[in-house]
């Protein structure tokens, strides 16, 4: 059995105490995972699956059948970084789990996405305290074979880069627009709303809450609403906003986020349940469920 790795420290942050490991990269310990490893990606791909027909983007199902994902084995990413590299280079590489921000946003900046190498245990199939292969194999690296995808995702990383630099207030609203998008994104096709955020694709529950629900707000995609808007670690999102296409994700985030950093600084965030007068809402949620305090 592939042990979880030992965890090399512990940062404070504003969301508590959080695991931070090793810095470095792993090769991928293929010929270690366990029969059991095998059938939980199995038990997790064929219910995700199922469940994403008519619910996910369709980037994200055609581009995981392109890549040749299957339930029957946890892919190689020797194999999955063969079809990366023939079409938007970007190239996964193995990590031990959560990496500190700055070297994550180096390795996003470089057209490199950090996959765990581990995969959670059967009895963690449904809620996990941190980002495991499942989550980040099959959340997030189908759509790096959608081009304008890939172009946002390396912008996001060289904005982080320079983020970091400016400072924390900065790096808290350019995390909220993660959240808000890659983690938790909805996107508006022709058919009818559909999720791309990998954190969505990756959970049962909120792959069908995040699009049925009459609890969350749904609300129009706007750069500086989402940078100043709170959010949640521990229960679904009590907002999902909602993007026209990837084009219009990556002309937001094109000119420099300098001034806009600037101008946020003068502004309270926004807690996570409420609407604005400005906002464009597809729905008022009823927040039905809601915890009232723990937005972050
Ligand atoms: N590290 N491996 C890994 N994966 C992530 O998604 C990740 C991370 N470190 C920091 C982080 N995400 C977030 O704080 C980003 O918003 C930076
Ligand atoms: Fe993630």
């Amino acid at each position: 059995m592939a042990a979880n790795p030992k965890r090399v420290e512990h940062q404070v942050t504003d969301k508590g105490v959080v695991p931070v490991y090793a810095t470095g990269t792993v090769e991928q310990p293929w010929d270690d995972y366990t029969e059991t490893d095998h059938r939980v990606w199995a038990t997790l791909f064929e219910r995700q699956n199922a469940l994403l027909v008519g619910r996910a983007c369709d980037e994200f199902l055609a581009n995981q059948a392109r890549m040749g994902m299957s339930a029957d084995r946890i892919p190689k990413f020797s194999e999955l970084n063969a079809a990366l590299a023939e079409t938007t280079g970007w190239e996964i590489v193995g990590v031990e789990g959560l990496l500190p921000e700055l070297t994550f946003f180096e390795h996003l900046a470089n057209r490199r996405f950090p996959v765990t190498w581990w995969i959670r245990k059967p009895e963690e199939l449904d809620y996990l305290s941190e980002p495991d292969l499942f989550h980040d194999l099959f959340g997030h690296v189908p759509l790096l074979m959608e081009p304008v995808f890939a172009d946002y995702m390396q912008a996001y990383g060289r904005g982080g880069v320079k983020a970091h630099a400016i400072g924390p207030d900065a790096l808290t609203n350019l995390t909220r627009l993660y959240w808000y998008t890659v983690e938790f994104g909805l996107i508006r096709q022709a058919d009818g709303l559909r999720i791309y955020g990998a954190g969505i694709v990756s959970s049962k529950g909120e792959s069908i809450h995040s699009l049925e629900s009459a609890a969350p707000n749904r609300i129009g995609f706007d750069l500086e609403r989402v940078m100043r808007t709170q959010y949640r670690i521990d229960t679904y999102q009590k907002t999902y906003f909602v993007i026209d296409g990837f084009e219009q994700l990556m002309a937001a985030t094109a000119p420099d986020f300098t001034p806009i950093y600037a101008r946020l600084a003068d502004q309270p965030a926004v807690p996570a349940g409420e609407v604005l007068p400005g906002d464009r809402v597809l729905q008022r949620g009823s927040g039905e469920g809601w915890a009232s305090g723990g937005d972050v």
